[in-house]
């Protein structure tokens, strides 16, 4: 029998302390990212960029976690002052002391700038993309104006005049704090938060090229940024008409203020009370004549704004990626520290497997972000780079529909990990989960981005389908020549593949392809996850890269398991009227 002499009554200054788990550099300690870096950057290039990174890495965990905090502390959210004593209308939001801190070191760090100066050409976004990564989980959501305004850059560098290109354009891409400017990025309304189309707000040709805008904003994000590229129907100046739909929406520019530093016909109605990302500032917005230029062509603005859409959206999916990233980086550090039933958390093997499922789906998240940040940086500074340009298309919505889905999920397991203190809001998974859930929701939900796959396939006619196959098989053919470790994974990519394809095939009527879209979607994400881990693996063999092993392994472990080559199962047309009896009641009329 065991015995031991009676404890010392515990206080709350002695008995048993945890050892808290620390954060070490978030570019040193992550080995999987450090690959991904290496497969991905020509070796000068890495060589080049890496103590920036090293340097980055350290300073997430430093300075700029303090900020992050500052901003999510309950008592900095921020807040909304409609009047002045003498009620004149000021509508001021204050953020946190954090907020604007978070803005200048992402000026400094060339957070936007290193995209926009494309020292190292296509490279150029995976090293600006690669900061982003490391800053996002310790930002406390400064990610979001920061998407918006890459998206901005982006769309004024394609659409723009010279003279919001010596502008905005300059302001937007700065790495002068001062000089700096962040864009918001104004879509949803009250009718239409997915079906843009139903939109309500107005635009009408004043004078020369400027327009006035009037309607009401139901979601806008980081509102206190100092421009915005929004949508508005426009009144024909010809004979004041206005066109229905989607077709009849056009892209403005404006800036929030006007140059006596008023607001530019702007009223924030209210501050939203969101479940997350609770130090970024979202409101409801009445405009009343805010001037505006157009870009681009009238009635183009959905593919307009699309193309700020398809950058955030794979910042969406990389946020969620690198919140999962953080939540692992807590929940492995407490697992070396923990003990539980006679010994640490990481020698417990239930813990173990449970975290590795987690770990699986971090690899393949980061691979599918970071190939999607590839094709980018490729389509900006490639000529005649149509094909990644088509491959990128098809690639972004399966990417932040499949990857924030896994993600989320597995933060919310990587909360659980530490049981009740995962909970604890100063641990700091909370937030994580918190705002990585959103991830999921804004640029588009799962089923909007699922039917967006669907959008490509008919657009291509089904051509989509058949690169995605041919890049799928070229990676997984050339890795399988390097490691024949591989082939048992390589094919079940083969079987993955051809399932889609039965899947697709099968699918007849408009009914049923649009009630199969989310399988389909998670179907080619998991898939391209199988791809990539493969061809990471083979690369970290072909190179002896420290973790080839470990790499070889990934790849077989999420390709050699059931769910991935499974069949996938038809939703019929009658299936799809059976599920609205359970759900609704009734039988439905689709
Ligand atoms: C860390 C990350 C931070 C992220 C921060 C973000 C904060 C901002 C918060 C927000 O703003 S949330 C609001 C986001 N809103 C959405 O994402 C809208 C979701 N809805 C959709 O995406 C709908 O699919 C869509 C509005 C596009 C549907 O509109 P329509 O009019 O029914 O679409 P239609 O007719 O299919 O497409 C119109 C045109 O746009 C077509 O081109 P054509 O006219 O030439 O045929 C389409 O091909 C084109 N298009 C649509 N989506 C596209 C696209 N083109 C390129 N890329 C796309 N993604």
């Amino acid at each position: 029998m065991n015995t031991q002499k009676p404890f010392p009554t515990a206080t709350s200054d002695t008995g048993f302390l945890q050892e808290p788990p620390h954060l070490k550099n978030q570019y040193e300690d992550d080995i999987v990212f450090k690959n991904i870096l290496k497969k991905s950057l020509p070796a000068s290039v890495l060589a080049e960029i890496e103590p920036d990174l090293s340097r980055f890495g350290d300073r997430v965990t430093k300075d700029i976690l303090v900020m992050g905090d500052n901003v999510d502390t309950p008592n900095n959210h921020p807040q909304l002052k409609q009047y002045d004593a003498w009620c004149r209308r000021v509508d001021e939001i204050s953020t946190a002391q954090g907020w604007k801190e978070l803005n200048d070191v992402a000026a400094e760090e060339g957070l936007i700038a290193i995209a926009y100066e494309r020292k190292y050409g296509q490279y150029s976004r995976i090293y600006q993309f690669a900061k982003q990564y490391l800053y996002m989980p310790s930002s406390a959501m400064y990610s979001c104006p920061l998407s918006m305004t890459d998206g901005a850059a982006r769309v004024i560098e394609i659409l723009g005049t010279e003279e919001m290109k010596n502008t905005y354009y300059t302001r937007l891409t700065s790495r002068d704090p001062r000089k700096f400017w962040t864009s918001g990025q104004w879509m949803t309304e009250r009718p239409g938060g997915s079906d843009v189309g139903q939109s309500e707000t107005q635009a009408e040709l004043t004078e020369g090229s400027t327009w006035s805008i009037s309607g009401f904003k139901w979601f806008s994000s980081a509102t206190t940024a100092d421009l915005t590229m929004l949508l508005a129907r426009t009144i024909d100046p010809k004979d004041g008409t206005v066109r229905t739909g989607s077709k009849g929406l056009s892209l403005y520019v404006a800036e929030m203020r006007q140059p006596d530093g008023q607001l530019n016909g702007v009223r924030v109605h209210r501050l939203k009370n969101k479940y997350g990302t609770k130090g970024l500032p979202t409101a409801e917005l009445q405009l009343s004549g805010m001037k505006a230029k157009m870009l681009g062509n009238p009635g183009r603005g959905v593919p307009g704004i699309a193309s700020i859409l398809n950058i955030t959206r794979i910042y969406a999916c990389l946020g969620v990626v690198c919140a999962l990233r953080r939540c692992l980086a807590i929940a492995k550090d407490f697992a070396y520290k923990r003990h539980a039933f006679n010994n640490t958390l990481d020698k417990t093997p239930l813990h173990i497997t449970t975290l590795a499922e987690l770990e699986l789906i971090f690899r393949a998240g980061a691979q599918i972000s970071f190939y999607c940040v590839e094709l980018l940086g490729r389509t900006e500074c490639v000529e005649q780079s149509e094909g990644d340009a088509a491959i990128l298309r098809f690639l972004t919505p399966i990417a932040k529909a499949y990857v924030c889905k896994i993600g989320v999920n597995a933060c919310s397991e990587a909360m659980e990990a530490l049981g009740g203190q995962g909970y604890m809001e100063d641990v700091g998974i909370g937030r994580q989960l918190r705002d990585a859930q959103v991830n999921t929701i804004w640029e588009g939900t799962t089923n909007v981005l699922s039917m967006d796959v669907v959008r490509v396939m008919k657009e291509t006619k089904g051509q989509c389908l058949v690169t995605f196959e041919n890049m799928i098989k070229e990676k997984i053919n050339r890795s399988v020549q390097t490691s024949s470790k591989l082939s048992e994974a390589a094919k079940s990519v083969e079987i993955a593949l051809d399932n889609i394809k039965q899947f697709v095939k099968a699918t007849t009527s408009k009914i049923e392809m649009e009630s199969n879209a989310r399988q389909l979607t998670f179907a080619l994400g998991r898939t391209l996850a199988g791809a990539l881990l493969i061809e990471q693996a083979a690369f970290d063999v072909a190179n002896n890269i420290e973790g080839a092993e470990q790499d070889v392994f990934v790849a077989n472990r999420w390709c050699c398991v059931r769910e991935f080559t499974q069949e996938l199962i038809l939703i019929n047309t009658s299936l799809v009227l059976e599920e609205a009896k359970i759900v609704f009641g009734s039988a439905a009329k689709i």
